[in-house]
């Protein structure tokens, strides 16, 4: 369709639509339709009728006591109280985790990334008219949404997942008709994400709650920018292991999510905290018993700028349109107990067939090596995290530019998806 672009909704946009300060790639699986939303109240009714959840919500959120700094023992093992608290209500705070000169420079990479996205969808160039980030890489970098809308809620996008469309309020006059919501690939395109991942607590946290042979799923940055974010409809994120014998609490693993500004009501993610415990949920009863998507229970994830939050994947959660004046910069990176992904066949989102053996397991889990390596080089005096399934292959997995080129260009076509 010569001058017609298509976003994740699966919507038409003229090309001369299309803000030229938020450019985007073409999504590989936007084949569904938009949901109708029937509701068209402005982002400032929304904020208005949100206010009052809102402030419940962060009451009972900052009374359940699952905060404070990573604490790990003289064997680098993490605090047992921390796990206890964790696996009861399904997520944790981590304060203070990134320090003002690592948070700076993840900031500045950030910003990097989205001054490089291409001016066109699949355009060659940025608007500075310097060759667009991610041109190299195999999956897209980027993903693009109408502000403030709903790309997935009340479709059969991501199998299904997202059952129930959010409100939609009507974006702000004079905005952009698109948002960039997503950037995927986070550790071939920031180097500063890249030594993040490397990170002693982060991936001693990973280890106490998964066992030392975790293995990685994918990393990617959510944006919500103020006024523009999206919704991510409430949903649970695994897909493969519900209906298992031998399913438990933790059977589709957990994402950190490092947060670069504050996470707040408005802008950030709400749980339902206990609900990984409860098997898959009945989202559309949930919606309907609460009286509208503001679903009883449910907390916000709070934290500030440099903290980490641990949540299970299969807590129920979601976010609203970000209504408010506040921007959120997630990183997220999900890992997953060995033994969920090994020689598990199954579906990715895209409907895409997949088993995993552990060759392929092995060549992903090598980002965590490099990571560590990474990290080790930019800060020589830290205790260097050991990753147990990789003790003795460090020489081949050193942070440089032929690891830079040959593992970790592409790394993310070997993501897993339960
Ligand atoms: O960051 C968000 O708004 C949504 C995150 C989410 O749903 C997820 O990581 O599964």
């Amino acid at each position: 369709m010569p001058g017609i672009v298509q976003d994740v909704n699966g919507g038409h946009y003229e090309k001369s639509k299309v803000s030229t300060i938020l450019k985007y790639e073409i999504p590989m699986t936007a084949t569904m339709t938009a949901p109708q939303s029937t509701s068209r109240i402005s982002a400032a009714e929304h904020a208005g009728a949100m206010a009052d959840y809102f402030r419940q919500g962060e009451q009972q959120a900052r009374a359940l006591g699952n905060r404070g700094p990573i604490k790990l023992d003289g064997d680098g093992k993490l605090d047992p109280g921390i796990l206890e608290a964790y696996w009861r209500h399904g997520f944790y705070v981590f304060e203070g985790v990134i320090g003002e000169e690592e948070l700076s420079e993840l900031l500045a990479d950030v910003a990097r990334v989205l001054a490089g996205a291409p001016t066109e969808p699949g355009a060659a160039y940025d608007a500075g008219g310097n060759p667009a980030i991610g041109r190299e890489f195999a999956m897209p970098s980027y993903n693009w949404a109408k502000p403030l809308s709903d790309p997935v809620g009340g479709t059969d996008k991501n199998k299904g997942r997202h059952p129930v469309e959010m409100e939609v309020p009507i974006p702000p006059e004079g905005g952009p008709d698109l948002t960039i919501e997503r950037l995927r690939g986070n550790l071939q395109l920031m180097e500063s994400v890249l030594r993040l991942y490397g990170h002693p607590g982060i991936l001693a946290a990973a280890e106490a709650v998964l066992g030392a042979d975790f293995v990685p799923y994918t990393e990617v940055v959510f944006l919500k920018e103020p006024g523009l974010g999206p919704s991510v409809a409430w949903h649970q994120d695994g897909t493969t292991h519900w209906d298992a014998d031998d399913w438990d609490h933790g059977a589709h693993g957990f994402n950190f999510m490092a947060q670069l500004c504050s996470s707040t009501a408005g802008n950030g993610v709400w749980v339902l905290p206990g609900s990984h415990k409860q098997g898959k949920a009945d989202i559309k009863r949930m919606v309907a018993d609460s009286g509208s998507e503001r679903i009883a229970g449910a907390v916000p994830l709070l934290c500030g700028p440099g903290d980490v939050f641990i949540t299970n994947r299969q807590l129920v959660h979601g976010s609203f349109a970000n209504s408010s004046p506040d921007r959120r910069v997630t990183l997220n990176a999900g890992f997953f107990p060995r033994h969920r992904v090994l020689n598990v066949s199954t579906t990715k989102l895209d409907g895409a067939a997949v088993t995993y053996d552990a060759a392929q397991i092995h060549e992903r889990t090598r980002m965590i090596a490099i990571a560590v390596d990474a990290r080790q080089q930019r800060f020589p005096h830290e205790r260097r995290y050991t990753y147990a399934p990789l003790v003795g292959q460090e020489d081949d997995n050193r942070w440089n530019d032929h690891t830079r080129e040959t593992l970790v260009k592409d790394y993310n076509v070997g993501d897993f998806y339960i």
